[in-house]
């Protein structure tokens, strides 16, 4: 496969290089495309050096697959583009996710839905996917009616510049700010901008993908979106209501063989998902699992994902995995 990777300099690109390495992506010509100022940069990968280009000459090239990961804005303007030339791309922007012409997927979930004419195939926001990776085999079981959630979200997630601040504040160095406040020794309660409902587009994020992912628009989600100075992955604590019963250790034996889970909840041995061991791993954990006993029908777990990957680089990277795997490249 020839493939493209857009925004190959960021920090999802990069991971989505060495995530496409690491699975033995079926690659035969690697197309790294990135904005102007990094045209002409080389970079290695796989022991190959290879020169970053620019949207049009990639375009040019007509690769079989784009991943991009270069912005909300970059993507509306240029994957039809790519999508013009038989190019299939797989976006991790937020650009096509609710576009009710294109699929949004979790590979675990819902490639089953991909066809050869979709060419533009949107990958889920990374606080959606970590939580709908463990809710969906729970809501075939008992169905899910509500579900409320706090997350406590990395910094990676709003990219180098928030890296760069808090290193600075534990540094003690003056530098640019990504946010509004200083994170180190902080909790921000709003994760990307404000909506008119008073919810942040990250909190509104959880409720409208979670919706379209598992096919219910009947599921009522609630979310509060934190940002906390850790770089692992994000974490979120989740109170999920189910139209029927269930027993806790059934939910964790139905999570423990899911693919793609790994359930940590062992209180004797305090064995719980923490984003400091989340980080650079592909699966999504779960643990702190225990019935809320102040109301019926429903349980808490605690969900650790390392945002970068399975919230971004590996699902967007599974997607093009289950397509040539399906011959629908
Ligand atoms: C965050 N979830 O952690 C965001 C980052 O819609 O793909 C990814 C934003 C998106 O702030």
């Amino acid at each position: 496969m020839k493939v493209a990777v857009v925004g190959a300099t960021g920090m999802v690109g990069e991971v989505m290089l060495q995530v496409l390495k690491e699975r033995n992506f079926p690659v035969t010509e690697l197309i790294p495309v990135a904005s102007e100022k990094s045209v002409g940069k080389e970079i290695e990968w796989n022991g190959k050096s290879y020169k970053v280009v620019g949207m049009q000459t990639a375009i040019d090239m007509k690769p079989e697959i784009a991943l991009f990961s270069a912005g909300g804005q970059t993507s509306l303007d240029w994957a039809p583009k790519f999508a013009a030339v038989g190019t299939t791309v797989i976006d991790n922007s937020s650009a096509w996710r609710m576009d009710t012409t294109k699929k949004l997927v979790v590979p675990e979930i819902n490639a089953n839905e991909l066809t050869k004419e979709d060419k533009i195939i949107a990958n889920p926001n990374c606080s959606t996917i970590q939580m709908v990776m463990a809710l969906a085999p729970l809501h075939n079981k008992y169905k899910i009616k509500r579900i409320v959630v706090s997350t406590y979200q990395s910094i990676t997630g709003t990219g180098v510049k928030a890296v760069q601040q808090l290193e600075n504040e534990y540094n003690g160095v003056q530098g640019d700010m990504a946010y509004n406040y200083p994170i180190h020794r902080n909790a921000i309660p709003q994760c990307d901008v404000f909506e008119d409902n008073g919810y942040t587009k990250e909190e509104m994020k959880l409720v409208r993908e979670t919706q379209k992912i598992l096919n219910d628009k009947t599921i009522a989600v609630t979310a509060t979106a934190i940002r906390i100075p850790v770089v692992g992955g994000h974490s979120e604590a989740v109170n999920i209501e189910f139209e029927n019963d269930f027993d806790v250790n059934e939910i964790r034996e139905i999570l423990d063989s899911t693919p793609g889970i790994k359930v940590q909840d062992n209180l004797k041995t305090f064995s719980y998902p923490m984003p400091i061991y989340a980080q650079g791993k592909n699966e999504v954990f779960v643990g702190r699992i225990r019935r809320d006993e102040s109301q019926p029908n429903t349980v808490n777990m605690w969900i650790v994902a390392d945002n970068l990957r399975k919230g971004a680089a590996t699902n967007t990277i599974q997607i093009g995995e289950y397509l040539i795997a399906n011959g629908l490249v």
